[in-house]
Order: C-alpha cells, then structure tokens, then sequence
C-alpha cells in the first residue's frame, strides 16, 4: 500500500476502500482534495465576490509585515476593506449554517402540529414529560388540558419563534441569568430567528454595512438564534416525539453492512423519516419481501447525523461519519441509500454508478441528479418509508460479485442526553449535576470539554478528533461528543466504559468507573450541540462553578470542522462563554485585526473566544490550560493539585 494512501484516514476499514477505490479508478474526496488546492485567498476570508464588480481580492501581501500604507490600499472597488471582506464572508458562514440547523427545525416544528393535529399517522407524542415542561417554558397552558391540545398549542409556539419579529426567542431564558444579562447588555439577544439569518445577508450586501465590530455583533446574534433557537427547537421537539435517548448499546464502521442481507443506509440529518423507516424495516410484509429476494433480512445502518438520531433512540448500527459516505457504495453492499438533507456528496451518484447502488432523494430542498426522487410526505409517513425501502429490496438481486465488507465495527454505548446524564450522575432518587460538580471542584474532573463537528477531506480522516480526546481524557477532562467527531472516537473504542481505565487519567477514570460511564460521551446529532448548552447551565445552575457558563472549566472543539454549521455552532458556543478552538484552516487569517478581536477581544465582551490551532494535542492543551485558568480563578486548582486517590476516596465515591 502506498504511503500516501495510509494519511487519507486513520481508519482501517476506510482505507481498505479508499484502496479499492483507487484500483477502479473511482474518484473520492480524497482524491480531489488532494487534486485541487484550496484557493489561498478565498481560505483567507480575503476575496468577495458579493457583487458583480468583483470577485475582488485583497490578500495579505505574501512573506512580510504590512506598513499601514499598504494596509490602507487593500481594498475592493467598493472600497470595502479586508476586515469588511473577511467579516462578511465569515457570518454569511454563520448564515447558512444557523439556517441549515435551523430549517431543520422549522421541518420538525410543522411535523410536531401534523402529529397533535392527529393528520400524521405513522407518528405519536413519545415524551409527555417533556411535552409539559417544553409547555412551561414557552408559557403554554397546561390547567385540565389534553395533551394533544397543549402539543397544538407547544408547535404552534416554536414555529412562531421562526418569524418572530419582536422580543426575544423563549429559550434564552434557559441560560444562565447572567448571560440572559450579558446578552441584553451587548445587543445580541436574537428575535426571530429567521430574521437574523435575514439581516446578515442584508448587512453584507455591498454598500450595507461596514463596521467589522458591528458585523460580528450581528454573526453572535444569529448564532445564539440558532444554538439557543433553530437547533433547540429541533432537539426538544424530536425528543418530544421520537423520545428523549437513553444510554443504548450500538456498533459504528463499514462492517456493520451485511453480506446476506439488505443494506440501506439512512444519510443525512432530519430524523423524520428515518424514524418511520426503522419501524416500517420490521413490518412482516417488507420482512417477507426480502426473503421472497433471497435476502436473510433488512440491515439498516445510518451515516452522518441522521445516524447519530437513529442510534441513539433505536440502536441502529452507524455505518460511518462525512468521509466514509462515498466508502458505503464502494463496498458493493449497499443496495440503497436514502437521503434528506445536508452533507450529502454530490459525487454519490457517480459512484452508485459503478456499483448497483440506488441513491434515493426524498426532500423537495434537496435533488441530485442521477437519483431517484421519492418525496417524503409526513402524511402519509409509513406509505413513504415502505417505497424506500422497496427499492432496497428490488435492488439486493443486482449485487454485483465486486463487493468488500471490512471486518471493522467497534461497540459504543450512545443517548447520553442532558437528562440521561442528570439521571446518571444524580442516582436513582434525586437527578442532579452535583456529583459532577463536586467531583469537578475536588479535582477528579479537571474540566468537561464539548469535541464536536465534521471531517475534512483536507486533513487525514478521523486523526484529529481522535489524538485530541485521547489526550484530553488522559489529562482527566471529560468529553461529551456529537456529530461526526462523535462517531470518530465510536470508532477508536473511546464510547465504551471499559475505556475509561485503558484511557483516562486516574481521577476521570474513577469517576467514570464509579458512575458506570464511559470517558466520552455520546450526546447526539450536530443540532444536539443544544444538549450541552443545557449541560453546561445545568452546572452553572448547581452551584459551586461560578454564576455564568463563562466561570466553567469547560472547553469546545472542532478538530475537523469543514461545513457553515460547525462555524455557526462555534460561534454560540463562544457568545455563550466557552472558549473554543478549530482545527484544519481558519477563514478569516486574511485579516489580522478582525483575528485578533475573535481570538483576544471576544474574551473581554463574552467571556469566551475563538482559537485555531491545527495539531490537535497542541490544540488539546489549549484547552487544558483553559480549563485550569477557569479552576485557578475559581479557586479550585489547589484541590487537585492534592488529589491522592486512597481507599477511602474510592469507596466515597461508590457510594456517590
Ligand atoms: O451536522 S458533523 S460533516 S454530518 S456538519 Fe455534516 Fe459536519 Fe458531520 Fe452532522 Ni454536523
């Protein structure tokens, strides 16, 4: 095998594809990343092409210190500078992903009425508990009503906070009061969350607004709009429906694909229909059909957030993360994948081409060319789902013979939602964070650190999210993961209890063994980055770690980020308090002074900030001296420095 290939991923499996891949001279994002280069001025955040003047550039002049002569003449006909540019370019990426979350949102919001309207059979109300206290939040009735008609009324509620006009969105008074406060105080309080996607592609048409302070003002807003917004909506109202995930075992890698059965991956992000489709894969009927191809069964297995949704309430095997979506086919196995929206290759259906693959569209927002369209229609939800997964089965004949299934999958314990981990820690008769608080403050737990986001066909597959949790956990942080990053360390073994004593410091993994968890915990789907908002107020609220999500020793990270969503999520994950840390490239380095204010001065306004640093255990140390900033200020280092780990401290701990 060639060395080169061996740096595409650090994953087994993967590798034995990309291979393969290679030998048929099928073309994967690998091979184009390395084909192409990306464009250094637009990496920089340094070309706008924002109207039909330009696409102007203005990069930094190359291997030397700009005089501010220089720096003045750096401008866009416009006469925009390159701090307006790389501004601009930068929250029109917070746009699109808040949107993208946030449409997500908005889909599930009109599904919940459908469901409490009783016109979509296929669906029914899983979580009540939560029903109420969603009802409590947004000041819904609740007296002698009916469930149904609280639900109308709680849909009806989050839809509106989409075209809100006016005030600000109902969950921001989950948050900690002193960021409620903060948030007032600095104009960032988002309204409706449609209309502050809105305003950023208003302010960064040409001619509109030209103060880079100013414009970020509006990329924090938007953010907050949708971590505290669009992807909390969407998490609470799937729980609502889909049930709120607790711990459940499952198995992530290419080799959960059968060779004697039906395989269809479920790809994507809205769990809509993939909810129905798990339920309509164990109807008799569609069983028996398979059979009546030969096939010993259906195999479903997820890809990309949508896996993440799937897992977490059902168990389902994920096939894999971002990069291993055009693997899947290569394998040959796969007789359909069905898809919805974000993240998905356009490249998909030239492989399927290769292979007997049917690649299957089923949102009106998002067609391929090559695939077949089946539009999902809530209202007829089962009816949908049993087309699907018709054309999986009708398909399993065509299996070529050119089919590798690697031998790879590795077991994970996944649905540690915000409650579970409440649940958890709390034991069986008073939920609560203190045990974490309290093992936080006596030093078994340095800190808690959120790893999340995307791989990057830029960077080898997997190897960052991977070297960098190992490193935090081995520095006693605890990590709770979603997304793509989460499926990363699945796969390296790190979501299983037994990882704590292979790969945990001594006073993270005594808690860990303790509690009966693993080191890294599985929290979700990228819109499930809302869960550890709450996880972070929740330990605010607790008491002990300071009066503002900023006190906490916590950290986040994006070791592998590439999509608007991962930027959109750092951005509220820093106005929220935390100090967050990308990998792989940082879009606006074509400008100094902007950098500087999201990496230094953000500190000063919001308590948290932006940094970049590629080599992930460097990146991995960042937050470790973070982390210990925040304990040293809260006055806790001392403890640790004193943790000793005798008998009797375990034995206390047992009892917790
Ligand atoms: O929404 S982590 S590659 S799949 S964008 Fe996409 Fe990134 Fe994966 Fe989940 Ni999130």
């Amino acid at each position: 095998m060639a060395e080169e290939e061996k740096k595409k991923s650090i994953d087994p499996a993967s590798t034995m594809l990309i291979e393969k891949a290679c030998r048929s001279e099928i073309s994967l994002a690998f091979d184009r990343a390395r084909a192409m280069k990306p464009c250094p001025i637009g990496a920089m955040g340094s070309c706008c092409s924002n109207c039909g003047m330009g696409p102007c550039r203005v990069p930094l002049p190359k291997g030397k210190t700009e005089t501010p002569e220089e720096k003045k003449k750096r401008r866009g006909i416009c006469g925009a500078t390159a701090e307006t540019i790389a501004a601009r370019n930068f929250v029109r990426m917070i746009a699109g992903g808040a949107a993208a979350h946030s449409d997500h949102g908005r889909a599930t919001a009109e599904l919940f009425i459908s469901v409490a309207k009783g016109e979509a059979p296929g669906y029914k109300i899983k979580d009540e508990q939560k029903l109420l206290q969603l009802a409590l939040d947004f000041g819904v009735e609740i007296g002698s009503r009916s469930n149904q008609e609280i639900a109308i009324d709680v849909g009806k509620a989050a839809l509106a906070e989409f075209g809100k006009q006016e005030g600000e969105l109902l969950f921001l008074k989950r948050a900690p009061l002193k960021r409620q406060e903060l948030w007032r105080q600095k104009g960032v309080a988002p309204r409706g969350i449609d209309r502050e996607i809105v305003e950023i592609m208003h302010r960064t048409h040409t001619g509109v607004d030209q103060d880079y302070h100013n414009l970020l003002k509006q990329g924090v807003r938007t953010s907050l709009a949708d971590g505290w917004g669009g992807s909390m909506i969407a998490t609470e109202l799937q729980d609502i429906l889909f049930g709120t995930p607790t711990p459940v075992p499952g198995q992530i890698n290419l080799g959960v694909l059968k060779a004697d059965e039906v395989n269809l991956i479920i790809h994507g992000h809205e769990p809509l229909l993939s909810e129905v489709i798990v339920a309509a894969a164990q109807e008799p009927e569609i069983i028996e059909l398979a059979k009546s191809k030969g096939a010993k069964g259906i195999n479903l297995a997820g890809m990309c957030c949508t896996a993440n949704e799937i897992l977490m309430r059902h168990g389902v095997p994920l096939a894999g993360n971002f990069l291993q979506q055009e693997l899947a086919i290569v394998t040959g196995a796969v007789d359909a994948m069905v898809v919805d929206v974000q993240c998905i290759m356009e490249s998909l259906t030239d492989i399927a081409q290769c292979f007997h693959t049917k690649i299957i569209t089923t949102s009106a927002k998002a067609k391929i060319p090559g695939a077949i369209h089946i539009e999902f229609d809530e209202h007829r939800a089962m009816e949908s789902a049993k087309e699907v997964i018709k054309v999986a089965i009708e398909n399993f004949p065509n299996r070529g013979s050119n089919i590798t299934i690697p031998k790879e999958r590795t077991d994970l314990i996944a649905g540690f939602s915000h409650e579970t981990i409440n649940y958890l820690l709390g034991g069986l008769f008073r939920a609560s964070y203190r045990p974490l608080n309290d093992n936080i403050i006596n030093g078994r737990i340095r800190g808690v650190a959120g790893v999340v986001g995307c791989n990057n066909a830029r960077v080898t597959h997997n190897e960052a999210h991977i070297a960098m949790v190992k490193e935090l956990i081995k520095n006693d942080v605890l990590v709770l993961q979603t997304g793509c990053s989460a499926m990363a360390s699945a796969m390296a073994g790190l979501m299983v209890p037994e990882a704590a004593a292979k790969f945990a410091g001594d006073g993270l993994a005594s808690v860990c063994e303790a509690v009966g968890i693993p080191p890294v915990l599985h929290v979700g789907s990228c819109v499930d980055n809302s869960r550890i908002l709450m996880a972070a107020t929740a330990m605010v609220k607790d008491g002990g770690l300071g009066d503002d999500i900023s006190d906490l020793p916590v950290a986040g990270a994006a070791p592998e980020w590439m999509s608007e969503k991962a930027i959109s999520i750092g951005q509220y994950f820093v106005a929220s308090g935390v100090f967050t840390v990308f990998g792989v490239t940082w879009p606006t380095t074509g400008s100094e002074e902007l950098t500087n204010y999201m990496f230094k001065d953000f500190e000063m306004i919001y308590g948290g900030m932006w940094a970049f640093e590629p080599d992930p255990i460097q990146a991995a140390h960042l937050i470790i001296g973070h982390i210990d900033k925040k304990r040293q200020a809260l006055g806790i280092d001392k403890a640790r420095e004193r943790v000793l780990y005798d008998m009797a401290m375990r034995r206390e701990l047992e009892a917790v």
